[in-house]
């Protein structure tokens, strides 16, 4: 590389994440493989449209790339592809829940979200955020006591409130979610079910969380947390169910789900998508289609079992009392006992141990300086990390925080 600034951050960079252990919990180490392909030609590609309808010439390698992705993306999640569609062009996350927002419910609706201070995202239906400001957000909560979702106070506040929209899937919450019970709800006040499963995605590849795919009506993921690709989205979404609706002319409309989320995509939300992100999704999408991916998603359960259980031996109080997949919260604060959330992650950073700050539910302190940390184990389980290392790291954590 000739630019020798960027040259030395990079190698920079590369030093600092080979140093760290690394807990952030949306956090992976992607393949050579998936690197290779980000770092290739395709970026050079202008590509509008979707395979086989695009606006630019020249995509005849591009459009075999992006079906490819598609093809291996239904595949990985068992979907029958005459049924199910799925949309690889969202940039990111965000992006994908604007698209569905946009293609399934009307300015102003509301988006029945989890709340961002308890566990939810700042794209399902916060104030800050377009979804807030677009569309008005019915913000649910967990459970005081278990800190766990309680289904029936959110059929109640379903019942209460009439969104358009449930979305369910968190960012910080340890525990299974009933995609059934869910959909119940959604289906009792005529809601659509939009499942975020960001986090989870490598989980439910892997086995090891149920599939949303029979609850839901449309599914988003990004594909860099537990899924181990590059920084991403998707959205799954169904061919065989249609919405009517009344065009300004007074003319009725059919159009499936899928239909309406793909305009949504393009031309409604982004312009030409980034093939080279489309290539690495691909490769890491047939990554995760292999009995060793199965194994890892596997040991990311036990080892972030493992390290929550011996942090709560040690002490430490972890919010609903464990997990059950490849995260959670630990309280520091501990009513002002302890350390606040930037604190303690600023005293695991420089000790080379990297965690984010979070609120914890019903959380007395701010978003900016809250009572717990985020602690994931997606990142140093691909790094070989097994249970023993976790007892270790336990450990480690509570000395340097207890010092
Ligand atoms: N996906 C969020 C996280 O969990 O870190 C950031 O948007």
């Amino acid at each position: 590389m000739k630019d020798t600034k960027i040259k030395n951050l990079l190698a920079a960079e590369k030093k600092r994440q080979k140093k760290v252990v690394n807990l952030i919990a949306s956090e992976n180490y992607v393949s050579d493989d998936v690197l290779k392909a980000l770092g290739s030609e395709t970026t050079n590609k202008y590509a509008e449209g979707y395979p086989g309808k695009r606006y630019y010439a020249g995509n005849v390698i591009v459009d075999q790339i992006e079906t490819l992705a598609q093809e291996r993306a239904l595949t990985l999640f068992k979907l029958n592809p005459k049924k199910w569609g799925v949309n690889v062009q969202p940039l990111s996350g965000s992006p994908a829940n604007i698209a569905v927002y946009q293609a399934l419910i009307t300015p102003g609706a509301k988006i029945m979200g989890m709340d961002l201070a308890q566990g939810g995202h700042l794209t399902h239906g916060h104030n800050v955020s377009f979804s807030g400001k677009f569309w008005k957000q019915v913000p649910y909560t967990l459970d005081k006591k278990t800190e766990k979702l309680d289904y029936d106070a959110l059929l109640t506040l379903a019942k209460k409130e009439k969104p358009a929209i449930i979305v369910a899937g968190y960012t910080a919450y340890s525990r299974k979610i009933s995609w059934k019970k869910m959909r119940e709800i959604a289906d009792t006040v005529g809601a659509y079910l939009l499942v975020d499963m960001s986090h989870i995605a490598g989980l439910v590849a892997g086995g090891e969380h149920p599939a949303p795919f029979k609850y839901a009506h449309v599914v988003t993921t990004t594909t860099h947390k537990t899924l181990r690709g590059p920084r991403g989205g998707m959205i799954f979404a169904p061919k065989d169910v249609f919405i009517e609706r009344t065009l300004k002319n007074g003319t009725l409309k059919k159009e499936s789900i899928f239909d309406l989320i793909q305009k949504s995509v393009f031309p409604g939300m982004q312009g030409g998508p980034h093939i080279n992100q489309i290539a690495g999704i691909a490769v890491a999408l047939k990554e995760a289609n292999t009995a060793s991916f199965k194994k890892y998603a596997g040991q990311v359960v036990k080892n972030t079992k493992t390290l929550a259980n011996e942090l709560k031996k040690l002490g430490w109080r972890i919010i609903s009392g464990g997990t059950d997949n490849h995260v959670f919260l630990m309280d520091v604060w501990n009513d002002g006992k302890g350390l606040t959330g930037k604190e303690a992650s600023d005293i695991l950073e420089a000790a080379g141990i990297i965690v984010n700050m979070n609120t914890i539910p019903y959380d007395a302190r701010s978003p900016f300086n809250p009572s717990g940390i985020r602690i994931g184990c997606a990142a140093e389980t691909t790094r070989g990390k097994k249970e023993k290392d976790m007892l270790q790291l336990a450990r480690q954590i509570d000395k340097i925080l207890r010092k």
